[in-house]
């Protein structure tokens, strides 16, 4: 069976969000489209306390965008974004979440952050997401959202590891690009490790 996953489509992540990921705006009524076309839809939600370690905002003296480290693993200190409850994690208005059945969210754990919808950045522990598709009998990812070079780039990565078929959705999928060529590096990098781009 086919599923559709939809990565952090949060307002934080749209323009004028916290963490705003360009053009993310863009994606959603792509999403919408391709969502009835698709008998099961899952979406990932970051979702932080706001103690958590990946804000440079926790950490004296940091800026955003600035690399440090969290409980031992290199960390891209972001602005606070997508705290638990608030406007900013909500999925973006537009996107028609009546259509997804299953949420899972992300990064609650204010010690490690979770790019993946699937595991945290340490493999430390599973959100369940992958275990949970299994038993409903998907084979088969379809992965939009942002950003394509964090939380798209590592649910795939994943994904293929648990033995997933992907395709990645690239048109219905945006990223930060902190660096100019992260994306193309990010889609390369999906595609080598066996996600299909279409
Ligand atoms: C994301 C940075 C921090 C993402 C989430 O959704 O790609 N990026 N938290
Ligand atoms: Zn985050």
């Amino acid at each position: 069976m086919k599923a559709l996953l939809l990565i952090d489509i949060q307002n934080d992540f749209m323009p004028g969000g916290a963490l705003a990921v360009p053009g993310g705006d863009e994606i959603i009524p792509i999403v919408n489209d391709l969502m009835p076309q698709f008998g099961l839809v899952v979406a990932t939600q970051d979702w932080h306390p706001a103690d958590h370690g990946s804000f440079a905002a926790n950490h004296p003296g940091r800026e955003v965008f600035q690399q440090g480290e969290l409980d031992g693993l290199p960390q891209t200190l972001w602005p606070v974004h997508c705290v638990q409850n608030t406007g900013g994690a909500l999925f973006a208005p537009g996107l028609d979440s009546p259509r997804i059945h299953r949420v899972f969210t992300k990064g609650m754990n204010p010690r490690i952050d979770s790019y993946s919808g699937l595991y945290d950045n340490g493999h430390r522990a599973s959100t369940g997401m992958g275990e949970w598709l299994k038993e409903q009998g998907v084979t088969h990812l379809t992965v939009v959202g942002v950003a394509t070079d964090y939380c798209v780039k590592f649910s795939v990565l994943d994904a293929l590891a648990e033995g997933f078929a992907v395709d990645v959705y690239t048109a219905a999928c945006r990223g930060v690009n902190l660096a100019p060529q992260d994306v193309g590096s990010a889609l390369q990098e999906m595609q080598k490790a066996g996600a299909r781009l279409i």
